[in-house]
């Protein structure tokens, strides 16, 4: 078709009514440039107005920037930042004693030791890639977010209550824990987490460049202590993870089943697989002792070859990445990456792959072709599938009915329309689209370049994310959203589904220690002591805080002395929240409305050192600090 007579097409077109318009452009590329009258109410949806709030809440990681983050959702605003493998200069996230309890106490003793060598008590640094929430009965419910740390190979809970992380586990192990999903039915219940990275099981030194003898592990964390319930021993690695809505299987993709060690290796195979975990079959063999105990963690063997039922692996084309199931309870797709196509599996076919040794390939009832690089599926609960393809720069939407009825022969094209994104999607998710609640009213496209899409900022740019409209056929991308290093992927929850509190309960756990200190030393934490309690050279100062003072002006230690400053905001007012920063001594907290928050330093430096709130609370807030005066040695 030439330019023209392309013109003209869209203009007979147009003249059939404002969707086909939006079809046509769409498909042109030039659909950002107009909008039909349905879309534009849409999008009027997304820019809401000072103090309308959002219907959704966004949970966002943010990659190797090693943080949660907040958004509403569909305005994309982001509302907070939750501290979790990072250190964090506005909360004290990494340096308060409370945060260092929940990042140091899940580590395991040989990692504390190799830390302690460089003078650190935890990790600085994470890779978060996937945030997920619990689940009740197939849908979230609002108690707690799991996520990954590829980097450091650790899984964190946050809780939705006070969202602040509250416990951080180090798998043993495995290595570089990247896909990471909550299970569905009855409930989360377990956490099953992926290693990607092969090493030798034992990784001591003894074996080194021989891959013959690496493996890759499977993590069943249980989601309500933290602990590793059990582990899996695969073949070939695992990337991205998904469960059933039945509570009956796991299941993980593999780009490396040839374990291969370059690039070269990895791909060679036209056919990866993907793995499928028989969770009761897993229980009883765990109940009848068939593991090895690891680092005090049950390790099962689900090696190929092994003959056992605890795994199966199902050939998939070509070096899989994502894994979605449907919001359907019974398809769930797996993304071909290298190939074009989005291979999908049953779950209804799957019992009779564990009894029956029946073709893995027999539980595979679709496989579309739909562009090239496709990554991740989203779902609209209405029997369509969204796809990132990376490589061709597009979302793909599809039928997955028609996709099984084109695999058995039918001639009907399962593909209902593509949009251009802005640059290279990964990961993308729809408004509750992970939960059997799907409500196909929008998709995030988080892309992995934004290239000219925003002002120049140098070379390092930001990613782009992509707010489409998904409540017609034709996709419209209706908000351009910059982040910074990287979320890889998000979840959008009905707001009411997450109901943080304002203030917190004075007998929460988080300051346990700090209670415990205080009534060893005959304090009260909610009116502090007049003056330091010394205990050798080991000095603890309890303050309360109220705006616009802390309950003491001043304190004296001793040159050499460990301090300890509790303070405990006695503020019971949403958002007043205070802080306490320590200038030229590298500290610095957040205290949140009726929370009590420690830390402890060396007062290593003698003379005159204010303390001040950092968070602005009060008309008076620049008033609101006070001294700490360090005699010096010897005097
Ligand atoms: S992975 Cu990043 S685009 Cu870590 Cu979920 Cu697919
Ligand atoms: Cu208290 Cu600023």
């Amino acid at each position: 078709m030439s330019d023209n007579e392309n013109k003209l097409n869209i203009t007979r077109r147009g003249m059939l009514g404002a969707t086909a318009t939006g079809a046509v452009l769409a498909g042109t590329g030039l659909g950002s440039t107009l909008m039909t009258a349905k879309e534009a109410s849409a999008a009027a949806n997304a820019n809401l107005q000072p103090g309308e709030l959002d219907e959704y809440y966004g949970f966002w990681s943010s990659g190797q920037t090693g943080e949660l983050r907040i958004l509403g959702f569909p305005s994309m605003r982001e509302l907070m930042r939750v501290p979790v493998f990072n250190r964090c200069s506005a909360t004290g996230w990494g340096q308060t004693n409370e945060s260092l309890k929940i990042m140091t106490e899940g580590l395991l003793p040989e990692t504390k030791e190799f830390l302690a060598k460089r003078g650190l008590q935890t990790y600085d640094n994470g890779d978060l890639h996937h945030p997920h929430m619990s689940f009740t009965d197939g849908t979230y419910d609002g108690r707690y977010l799991f996520m990954n740390d590829k980097a450091n190979t650790r899984v964190a809970r946050v809780r939705c209550d006070v969202m602040k992380c509250d416990k951080i586990t180090e798998i043993p192990n495995a290595k570089a824990i990247h896909g990471l999903r909550p299970q569905k039915f009855p409930r989360t219940g377990y956490v099953f987490a992926n290693g990607e990275d092969e090493t030798p099981l034992v990784n001591d030194g003894t074996v080194l460049d021989d891959p013959s003898q690496y493996v890759n592990i499977f993590t069943a964390l249980d989601g309500d202590t933290m602990e590793v319930a059990w582990q899996v021993i695969v073949s070939g690695n695992l990337d991205n993870t998904d469960c059933d809505y039945q509570g009956k299987y796991a299941y993980s993709t593999s780009y490396n089943s040839e374990m291969g060690m370059n690039l070269a290796e990895m791909t060679e195979n036209e056919l990866d697989h993907v793995v499928v975990f028989n969770l009761a079959e897993i229980e009883k063999g765990i109940e009848a002792g068939d593991y090895q105990e690891l680092k005090g963690v049950k390790v099962l063997d689900g090696r190929k070859g092994q003959n056992k039922k605890y795994t199966r692996y199902i050939p998939i084309p070509n070096s899989p990445h994502g894994i979605n199931t449907a919001p359907d309870g019974k398809h769930v797709c797996i993304n071909g990456k290298l190939s074009p196509t989005v291979s999908i599996m049953d779950v209804t076919k799957l019992d009779a792959l564990f009894e029956s040794d029946a073709d893995p390939r027999s539980c595979i009832v679709g496989e579309p072709q739909l562009g090239l690089g496709p990554l991740h599926t989203a779902y609209d609960g209405q029997g369509n599938a969204f796809t990132t393809l990376f490589l061709d720069s597009q979302i793909v939407k599809w039928n997955i009915d028609k996709a099984i009825q084109a695999y058995g022969g039918a001639d009907v094209d399962p593909i209902i329309s593509k949009v251009d994104v802005h640059y290279q999607p990964g990961h993308n998710s729809t408004s509750m689209g992970e939960t059997k609640d799907a409500d196909g009213k929008w998709l995030i496209s988080m892309n992995k370049f934004s290239k000219d899409r925003f002002l120049n900022v140098g070379p390092l740019k930001p990613e782009n994310e992509q707010l489409i409209d998904i409540s017609s056929n034709e996709m419209k991308v209706v908000h351009d959203g910059p982040t910074f290093a990287e979320p890889h992927d998000s979840i959008i929850v009905r707001s009411d589904i997450v109901n943080p509190v304002n203030v917190w309960d004075r007998n929460d756990v988080t300051w346990e220690d700090a209670r415990k200190q205080a009534e060893a030393d005959g304090i009260d934490l909610e009116e502090g002591a007049e003056e330091p309690i010394r205990d050798g050279n080991k000095v603890r100062v309890y303050m309360t805080s109220q705006a616009p003072t802390f309950s003491l002006e001043k304190f004296t230690v001793k040159q050499g002395d460990e301090v300890t400053v509790y303070i405990t905001n006695l503020d019971d007012v949403d958002d007043v929240t205070h802080g306490f920063c320590l200038g030229n001594y590298g500290i610095a907290m957040e205290v949140a409305p009726m929370a009590t928050a420690s830390v402890t330093f060396t007062a290593d430096r003698p003379g005159v050192h204010w303390f001040y709130c950092q968070w602005f609370c009060h008309a008076l807030h620049m008033e609101m600090r006070g001294r700490m005066l360090v005699e010096p040695q010897g005097a």
